[in-house]
């Protein structure tokens, strides 16, 4: 047979493979009621804590959201890269800072992968990072607030999608970029034919300060311009090490469906990034122009500042031999998944039959004899059977990604045939297998990707819901599922609908996150320079065609609430303080005819809404979140009068308030 023809071939017969599965769905998904003990095991009596947070990527929401386990009861939507006019975020002035990037505002992306920080490889509850496929990013959102505290752009990227993969301790999260690209600094200006001679692969090591989290990216490494997928960090053995799954090792440029599967083996890609750092030091690394956007988030403040970065270091495998090594790995490797003991890395081909377990001892062994099969664009390719430690066969169609529990257990996801599959790391035996409902994408156990998994459970999360769930049109709600993983056999106790694309998650105990968790913002540490420290303090003033209003909010009532003088042509900013200094109560901020978002404010925390009113009238304003018996007596006026007037600045909350302004002169 003609290549072309086993080409087309093989692709017809994932077609059918798919057609099929999807119409299996119907049947399964009616069938599969999970017993009486099985709903016992996902409930979580009221008012009664979960065991686990879940932190789960919202995929095209650009959000994350935090679900309890095993009730999968949502908790909340951490807004990170995406506008979220429900808090603010985005649209306060404190915010949009946060969203800033060498492209200017950038108010949406695409959230895949969640990393939770560790210390000795294992989950330390401090900070949940995140990335922007689109629009190259990585988020670090902090524990403690659940908010998102700071955003660094990537340079020299497209498709940040083997991203955000964290080190053993923290030192860094890793960033590869999917798509390939002329670099930042050359003529990009190029035919996109000329793909293999200009476009260029990187991956950035994104340094994470100890004591607060801060992010800078140390270095990138300069690679030929494969797809770089998923990522993970070595642990133990091989903690310095981090392997990535690269695909288009054709590096194709157009229709990627056929042209990049043309060959039996792509890579598995493993840096040393202990020897990486000694070239950095010796000053093997170029510093190159680009330009990238650093946010960060002041706690205190309550504000964003958003800086434009213009260099960073590169370092060329050219220059830095025994740095970066490639395995070949069989077909359009996805998932590149390091067990707890560090010693096994598992490429889950998309396309393949069975799934390669290389060894790391043997992975060393081969570098030391230089046992090489031949080189890739210069960085020498190990020999497959030098570094496998072995495959699993027939595991299933389509596999995806693999976490491990703490008992020498990997479970694997397979998109195609639509199931989690149980093996054993060790001696690659198949041990059980479920049905998902249906084709999973992303799986998690707790503690899944870490030295020390907590187990208990693995949850699917599923790209395709079809009839689980009551019809919503012609979308219907994602999806993901539960399954205890304490037994011999894994056993479906719940389905839970998710917010946006479940695209990965992680789980950590309840008790490592929630015992640090802050309730309110200290009012005597608020340092927002446009905050009203106490009613006193509460009023208006105006500069040239801008006017502050300094705002205070406690129940059930703003001050000052009633505010004249303002002219059309004006843009008016309302600084909005919420003086309460108890747990769980915010107060919103809303005036009609804005046309950005509401405020909400946290108690002790100061935001700001810019209003530019385009008619003349008296405008209502009021408090958006139910605070008190008397939240719906906390409103207020504000009066717009023609460019021109003459009625004079005044402003007011009945008679406990300061004194009118003198009219403007
Ligand atoms: S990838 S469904 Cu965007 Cu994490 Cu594998
Ligand atoms: Cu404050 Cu409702």
């Amino acid at each position: 047979m003609k290549p072309s023809l086993l080409k087309s071939l093989t692709l017809f017969l994932f077609a059918v493979a798919i057609v099929i599965g999807l119409q299996n769905c119907k049947p399964k998904g009616t069938q599969s009621a999970t017993g009486g003990d099985a709903a016992a095991k996902a409930y979580v009596a009221p008012g009664k804590y979960d065991e686990f947070y879940n932190f789960v990527s919202g995929g095209f929401s650009g959000q994350m959201s935090v679900y309890g386990l095993p009730s999968g009861r949502l908790f909340r939507v951490i807004p990170v890269f995406s506008v979220d006019p429900e808090k603010g975020y985005g649209y306060s002035e404190e915010t949009k800072a946060m969203l800033n990037t060498s492209h200017g505002f950038v108010p949406w992306d695409d959230l895949h992968h969640p990393a939770l920080s560790v210390t000795d490889g294992v989950h330390d509850g401090r900070w949940a990072f995140g990335n922007a496929n689109n629009t190259p990013r990585i988020a670090r959102i902090d524990l403690k607030t659940f908010k998102t505290a700071e955003i660094i752009e990537i340079p020299n990227s497209g498709g940040n999608h083997s991203s955000p993969f964290i080190t053993e301790n923290s030192e860094y999260v890793v960033a590869g970029t999917r798509f390939s690209v002329p670099m930042d600094n050359t003529n990009g200006d190029v035919p996109i034919n000329t793909y293999k001679q200009n476009f260029r692969g990187t991956v950035s090591f994104i340094g994470v300060d100890k004591n607060d989290g801060r992010m800078n990216i140390a270095f990138q490494i300069l690679l030929p311009g494969v797809n770089f997928d998923l990522a993970r960090a070595g642990k133990g053995k091989s903690h310095g090490w981090m392997f990535f799954s690269c695909y288009n090792s054709e590096r194709a440029n157009t229709l990627l469906e056929v042209n990049s599967t043309q060959k039996d083996k792509d890579f598995i890609m493993a840096v040393n990034w202990k020897k990486a750092e000694e070239y950095v030091k010796a000053g093997k690394g170029k510093t190159v122009p680009v330009k990238y956007a650093h946010n960060v988030y002041d706690d205190q403040k309550h504000m964003a500042t958003s800086e434009i970065k213009n260099t960073v270091v590169m370092l060329d495998p050219k220059d830095c031999p025994d740095m970066v090594y490639l395995m070949p790995c069989p077909k359009s490797p996805h998932g590149c998944d390091t067990d707890p003991t560090g010693e096994y890395i598992v490429g889950s081909g998309k396309l393949a039959a069975v799934i390669p377990v290389f060894s790391f001892t043997k992975i060393q062994a081969a570098i030391a004899n230089k046992t090489y099969d031949s080189d890739y664009e210069g960085i020498p390719v190990l020999k497959y059977d030098a570094v496998l430690h072995g495959e699993v066969t027939k595991p299933g169609l389509g596999p995806l990604h693999t976490e491990f529990d703490g008992n020498g257990n990997a479970y694997t996801s397979f998109f195609v045939s639509s199931e989690i599959v149980k093996w054993s790391v060790k001696d690659l035996k198949v041990l059980d297998r479920v049905p998902t409902y249906y084709s999973i994408g992303h799986l998690c156990v707790p503690g899944g990707p870490t030295k020390k998994p907590w187990g208990k459970y693995v949850i699917a999360y599923n790209k395709i819901t079809k009839d689980r769930y009551l019809p919503t049109g012609p979308e219907l709600t994602q999806s993901a599922q539960l399954y205890s993983i304490d037994g011999d056999k894994m056993k479906l106790i719940l389905d839970f609908p998710t917010i946006g694309e479940p695209h990965y998650a992680e789980a950590i105990p309840a008790d490592l996150i929630m015992k640090n968790s802050q309730k309110i913002y200290k009012i005597e540490e608020n340092k927002n320079p446009y905050a009203a420290l106490g009613d006193k303090n509460a009023r208006v003033e105006r500069k040239g065609n801008e006017v502050h209003v300094y705002m205070t909010s406690i129940r059930s009532h703003f001050t000052p609430d009633n505010i004249e003088g303002v002219k059309l042509g004006d843009v008016v900013y309302f600084h909005v303080t919420n003086l309460e200094q108890d747990w769980d109560v915010p107060h919103g901020f809303a005036v009609k005819g804005a046309n950005n978002a509401e405020l909400l404010i946290m108690p002790g925390e100061t935001q700001t809404l810019a209003w530019k009113p385009e008619r003349v009238g008296v405008f209502p304003m009021y408090c958006t979140d139910f605070c008190s018996a008397l939240h719906q007596e906390m409103q207020g006026y504000i009066r717009v009068s023609p460019a021109g007037s003459n009625v004079p600045l005044t402003f007011g909350t009945g008679n406990t308030t300061p004194a009118t302004t003198p009219a403007e002169k």
